[in-house]
């Protein structure tokens, strides 16, 4: 079992809890077999989620890959996944233990399909989608290309490389970022990250989306709960009618509920509900229409399917979550998207964000907005040695340890401090 932590450049994107690193952290797990067979896994990458990696390597090593059920049981003996209330108050899930399971479920299967010679999805219960189609994610953001150059650009850049570079900061910025992410990648669904400015300028930027691409590109937006409920309704009721849902505009299966009984907009969230023990509160309260898988954080691309399996039972709808990721998450992300017969939303992706990658062939193409699912057995994808190299070597110099995004809204914006409702 190997554990290799890996920096990926990132440009300075805004959200709810402050600005993105020069850098995103990511962790690549590799499971060899005494058969010659390799299984791959991507995760979110800090120091405690590799040493919550490293402290499971004596239960993984002499698993058999085919049982899941037998290692995930003994993984639950030596560290239970955290309950919801571990997850923390950002935007991204804070817990490491179910990114464990989660890179462990992945490469077992990545390994399973090498094994038989048939893809993840396969192993999923069938391919139901060869293309998955997924959603532009558009950042308000500050110049800059990220990586070495940080703040800076880099001139001799071109089409999507050049507008990656430019700020976005008020609506028209919104507008011009999409029509180059949408021409670049054929997107047919658009998400702005909210929870950066005021409400009225965050809607203001909707509505000029929805004057650009009109009714028949969905639009959403994802305050990450920084309004209040009262916030959540005024400014829902402004947009009735443009969205196709409204992300995690507040906090807790309460505040969801009361402005979704307020609302016709659906209501979407990976604050809310955000794993199994959350989904007795989501059906007594009515939190949300749809809630947002991903397998990093719900446990695997398995629990990522039972989960979807309840989502059918008590009407709810399911989309995908993303955050920074590189080439094995996106063909995860991407089996699954494939597999899952009620997943009908475009996925969320930050894929366009970065340009570097670890996997044999470089970029994975995303063509009229979606990924076909690659050929090949298991996950479809192998490591570029060479490049994995090079993002650990960067990730060596980087300095950093996880993510912190208010540390570095400091940098920008000196005292700046992340609140949990803002507006
Ligand atoms: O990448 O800044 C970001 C996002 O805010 C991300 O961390 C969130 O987890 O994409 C996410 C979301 O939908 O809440
Ligand atoms: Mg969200």
């Amino acid at each position: 079992m190997h554990i290799t932590p890996i920096a990926l450049g990132d440009p300075p994107l805004l959200n709810a809890a402050g600005l993105h690193a020069p850098y995103c952290l990511r962790t690549i797990v590799e499971l060899t077999t005494d058969t010659g067979l390799t299984g791959l896994a991507e995760v979110p990458g800090s120091v405690a989620v590799d040493q919550a990696l490293a402290a499971v390597r004596a239960t993984v090593i002499g698993s058999d890959p085919l049982n899941w059920h037998a290692l995930r049981a003994r993984l639950a003996e030596r560290c239970a996944p955290e309950l919801s209330v571990a997850r923390g108050d950002k935007p991204w899930d804070g817990r490491t233990r179910v990114q464990v399971y989660s890179a462990l479920d992945v490469a077992c299967l990545d390994l399973q399909g090498k094994a038989y010679g048939v893809p993840a999805a396969t192993l999923l219960g069938g391919i139901v989608r060869e293309r998955v189609p997924y959603s532009a994610y558009l950042f308000y953001k500050y110049e800059g290309a990220g990586g070495e150059l940080a703040f800076g650009t880099d001139p001799a850049a071109t089409g999507w490389a050049a507008a990656r570079q430019r700020a976005a900061l008020d609506p028209d910025g919104v507008v011009a970022q999409a029509e180059a992410m949408v021409d670049a990648f054929g997107f047919e669904s658009i998400k702005l990250k909210g929870g950066c400015f005021e409400p009225a300028q965050e809607v203001s930027a909707m509505k000029a989306l929805y004057r650009r691409f009109g009714p028949k590109v969905p639009l959403r937006l994802d305050p990450n709960a920084l309004w209040t409920v009262e916030t959540s309704i005024r400014f829902g009721r402004e947009m009735e009618g443009i969205l196709e849902y409204l992300e995690d505009p507040c906090r807790t299966q309460d505040g969801m509920a009361a402005v979704r009984r307020a609302l016709k907009t659906p209501l979407a969230t990976n604050m809310c509900t955000t794993s199994f023990d959350d989904l007795p509160g989501s059906v007594r309260t009515g939190s949300e229409d749809i809630i947002l898988t991903d397998h990093h954080f719900w446990g695997g691309l398995r629990s990522s399917m039972e989960l979807a399996a309840h989502c059918r039972t008590f009407g709810r709808g399911v989309s995908m979550h993303s955050n920074n990721h590189a080439g094995i998450s996106l063909a995860a992300m991407t089996h699954l998207g494939a597999a899952m017969p009620n997943l009908t939303y475009a996925l969320d992706t930050h894929y366009p964000w970065q340009s570097s990658e670890i996997i044999v062939g470089g970029r994975i193409p995303i063509e009229g907005g979606c990924v076909t699912l690659p050929k090949g057995p298991g996950l479809g994808v192998e490591l570029d040695r060479a490049a994995l190299a090079r993002a650990h070597a960067t990730y060596q110099t980087a300095g950093l340890t996880e993510r912190n995004d208010e540390i570095e809204m400091q940098k920008k914006v000196p005292g700046w401090k992340f609140a949990q409702t803002r507006w």
